[in-house]
């Protein structure tokens, strides 16, 4: 996978389907021309979230064999099956064969990808990762993802759980997470631990925007509550550094992507020692990364086939 497809191969629709927003794009060499976004309704099961695809990409004008990527919030294995890392995030808990599904109903063939994974390859083909040697992506966002390009591979484990860095454990005062896991990364940084962090002091109808909006008004603990966040990410950055050596860590997601955010992440990470402190970079394609990703790698046509 050394060489990175050019952008302006970049034909056909693209699908980020994450716990709180589906977008749906149209691009032509490498260009989005259309774009359509909605909330997404975490309830809803698989096959009505399909219906809901299906329609999203009729909307924009889906031809007869064009080619379609889809990114997805959770874990997909080398069949396209799809599993809820955070069984908190969808309401959809057992595995769906969602690959099978997608062709099925488009009858053609499809990319299903993670959606970090879609990001991380998004931004190093074309955004905040372009030429670097070891480059790694966090989206901060209903969740906490992730993935790294080592030396031009994008590494592929056979289950899909690589790249589920939210998952790792943090030093902090995390909670168990849907995951199972005890003071995951995100059960202190993601945007539901943020909203979850506000109701336990007695803040129940925030959710992770109005907190951020409250702590950019100053407001002490929205505060504490970011600064919880942007301090578990920080350490990740560090760890993703020892362990993988990652030189350059592109921030995204809603919530990375936040006025002032990355700047919290940057102060956290100057207690590190120097050799732990990656280059942290806002993603540069922002909200579009995982579609740029998706639709890029289905011209590698290297993923869950
Ligand atoms: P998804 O998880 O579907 O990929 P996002 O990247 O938009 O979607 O992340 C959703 C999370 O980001 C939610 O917790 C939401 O409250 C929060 N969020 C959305 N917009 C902002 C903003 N401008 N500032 C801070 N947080 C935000
Ligand atoms: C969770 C996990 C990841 C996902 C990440 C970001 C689930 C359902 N999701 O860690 O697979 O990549 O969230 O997803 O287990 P987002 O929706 O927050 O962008």
């Amino acid at each position: 996978m050394k060489t990175t497809p050019p952008r302006d191969a970049l034909d056909g629709m693209a699908i980020d389907f994450g716990g709180t927003k589906i977008a749906v794009a149209r691009l032509r060499s490498g260009e989005i021309v259309k774009r359509e976004q909605v909330a997404t309704q975490p309830e809803r099961s698989w096959q009505s979230q399909l219906d809901l695809l299906q329609s999203m990409l009729v909307s924009i004008g889906l031809e007869e064999n064009e080619t379609v990527a889809m990114a997805v919030t959770g874990r997909i294995d080398g069949q396209g099956n799809w599993y809820a890392v955070n069984s908190d995030i969808l309401g959809e808990k057992s595995v769906f064969p969602l690959l099978d599904q997608m062709e099925w109903r488009l009858d053609r063939s499809v990319t299903l990808v993670n959606d970090a994974r879609a990001a991380t390859y998004g931004e190093y083909c074309f955004g905040a990762g372009e030429g670097a040697d070891s480059f790694g992506y966090i989206t901060v966002s209903t969740g906490i993802g992730g993935g790294f390009v080592l030396d031009g591979e994008l590494p592929r484990a056979g289950d899909g759980l690589n790249g589920h860095i939210g998952f790792s454990t943090s030093r902090g005062k995390g909670l168990r997470c849907g995951s199972g896991r005890m003071a995951t990364i995100e059960s202190i940084a993601s945007g539901r631990a943020i909203a979850a962090a506000a109701m336990r002091i007695g803040h129940p109808y925030f959710d992770a925007r109005d907190i951020y909006l409250r702590h950019l008004k100053g407001i002490g603990w929205a505060s504490t509550i970011i600064k919880q966040s942007t301090g578990a990410i920080a350490e990740l950055c560090g760890n993703l550094r020892a362990i993988l050596g990652l030189d350059c860590i592109a921030l995204g997601g809603s919530i990375g992507l936040a006025d002032g955010y990355i700047d919290l992440v940057r102060l956290g990470l100057a207690d590190e020692p120097e050799l732990f402190r990656p280059l942290l970079k806002p993603a540069s394609l922002a909200q579009d990364s995982a579609l740029y990703g998706a639709l890029a790698l289905s011209v590698l046509r290297d993923e869950a086939k």
